[in-house]
Parts: C-alpha cells; sequence; structure tokens
C-alpha cells in the first residue's frame, strides 16, 4: 500500500502524484495542510523531519524527497518508463 502525504500546491508532491498517474497505481491520500504548518507537527515531522511534503509510506517504509520517491515508484513498475524530474 501506498500512503502520500501532499498538498495541492506543491510541485513536488504534483511530481509524485503524476508519477502514479502515468504508471496507473493507486494510492492513498493524507492531505497535509501545509498553509496552516500541519507539516510541523510531531507526528509528521517523526516520518519527514524536513516539514515538508511530499510524503511516501510504502508498506511501512518511509521514502522522502520527491525525486527520491519517483525514481522509487518508476523502479518498482516497469510500465511505462519515465524519467525523473528535478525539483
Ligand atoms: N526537496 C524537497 C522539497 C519539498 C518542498 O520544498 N516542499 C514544499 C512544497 S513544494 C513544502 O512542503 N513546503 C512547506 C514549507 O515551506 O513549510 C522535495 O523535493 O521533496
Amino acid at each position: 500500500m501506498f500512503i502520500l502525504y501532499h498538498h495541492g500546491s506543491s510541485v513536488c508532491a504534483a511530481k509524485v502524484r503524476l508519477t502514479f498517474a502515468e504508471k496507473g497505481i493507486s494510492w492513498e491520500s493524507r492531505y497535509v495542510e501545509i498553509l496552516k504548518g500541519e507539516q510541523f507537527e510531531p507526528d509528521y515531522l517523526k516520518i519527514n523531519p524536513n516539514a515538508v511534503v511530499p510524503t511516501l509510506v510504502h508498506d511501512g517504509y518511509v521514502i522522502i524527497e520527491s525525486t527520491i520517491i519517483a525514481e522509487y515508484i518508476n523502479d518498482l513498475f516497469d510500465a511505462p518508463p519515465l524519467s525523473a524530474y528535478r525539483c
């Protein structure tokens, strides 16, 4: 299972959502209201000490940094092959 912590205004989070969409993979949303400061909540800082979105949790394994997340998804699923963009 993929759980994505993200926000609509985040280009970095959009990059991950686009990667999922291109691969046809479903994911569970955890919306982080970064404009209200939810990225600084102690529970969120435990998974992303940088206090930014996106964060991906895959089967309990936490991955941060949008490019790393996109490359991780790309590596897990062969088709279609994608290039990762840098934020
Ligand atoms: N290098 C990080 C950058 C992530 C980042 O800067 N995210 C912004 C939104 S695009 C954020 O969460 N900002 C929250 C804040 O500035 O408090 C990545 O690519 O994941």
